[in-house]
């Protein structure tokens, strides 16, 4: 009987017994070239460095109202009270997220598939991409509670099994995102390094960690750290601006105590050539409507 060793060696390891040494990313940030989509390079240059982009007026006026509408219908549909991709606040429970909404929406399933956008995201990751997940966020005024510090890649590695850093969000703003309504905050060029966490993952630790996630959250001294060394930059902008980041960028919201709303669809590209496996530091799988694992290049 011959022992199976774990061949695929782990180049991010988290979820650990005890506190790990950051680790600097093997991996490029932009993996396309400036012939190979809409940014220059200039641009590339600039979210290869960041690692996050912000364009003004991405999508229209018109879009803005038509899809802030598909959110107030998914938000109110009755069919999806109770459905699993729905998830509510903790404490008022407002929804607070739908995934898989290109399931849900015929209208933003087509925005997946805009030029704008896939042209954008198979530049970034430099191959035919998929979506590996998609959830449209609202923080509502007063009751909307934020996301804790944290690297969406950290989540996606450990729960998800994305064996790489080569995945990327846009974060398209339907309401303004002003400084003080929940706006999200990333600390700019903190992509390049991996911070692993402590702490083992629970099973079905989703049903928790989408409403408050404590676990795959990096402790306060990494956080301190990469604070002082990278900064914090916020993402503010009209409504139809766009956030480009990497999926390894250090990022998190406060909670919004103002009356004014904040929605945005997030929409996130993986390449096809960073498809999930096992999970690197979980029990099992995440439900494919939060990890998609149908790797069918986007047209
Ligand atoms: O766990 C996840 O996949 C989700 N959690 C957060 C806080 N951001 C990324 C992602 O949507
Ligand atoms: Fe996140």
């Amino acid at each position: 009987m011959t022992a199976t060793i774990q061949t695929t060696t782990d180049a991010y390891p988290t979820r650990l017994a005890q506190p790990g040494a950051m680790i600097p990313r093997e991996h490029p940030t932009v993996w396309g070239g400036p012939d190979d989509g809409p940014f220059d390079a200039a641009a590339l240059e600039a979210h290869a460095e960041r690692g996050f982009t912000i364009l003004e007026d991405f999508i229209t006026p018109d879009e803005v109202t038509a899809y802030t509408a598909e959110l107030d219908r998914l938000a109110s549909d009755p069919d999806l009270h109770g459905d699993v991709r729905v998830i509510t606040e903790k404490t008022s429970g407002e929804v607070r997220s739908v995934f898989d909404v290109t399931e849900l929406s015929s209208a933003i399933d087509a925005l997946s598939r805009d030029p704008r956008l896939l042209g954008r995201a198979r530049q970034l990751l430099g191959s035919d991409v998929y979506l590996h997940q998609t959830r449209v966020n609202y923080m509502p005024g007063y009751k909307g509670t934020g996301f804790y510090w944290h690297s969406d890649f950290e989540t996606w590695h450990a729960e998800d099994g994305m064996p790489a850093p080569r995945a990327v969000s846009c974060s398209i703003a339907l309401t303004p995102n002003y400084p003080y309504n929940g706006g999200l905050m990333v600390m700019p060029g903190s992509h390049r390094t991996f911070v692993p966490c402590v702490g083992e993952t629970p099973e079905n630790y989703h049903e928790a960690s989408l409403k408050e996630q404590r676990i795959g959250v990096p402790s306060e001294d990494a956080i301190t750290e990469m604070a002082h060394r990278h900064g914090i930059d916020q993402f503010t902008g009209d409504a139809g601006s766009a956030l480009w980041f990497d999926c390894n960028i250090m990022h998190g919201s406060g909670s919004n105590i103002t009356p004014f709303p904040r929605s945005n669809i997030f929409l996130v590209f993986n390449s096809v050539e960073n498809a999930l496996t096992d999970p690197f530091a979980a029990p099992a799988p995440r439900p494919a409507h939060i990890g998609r694992r149908d790797t069918t290049p986007l047209a």
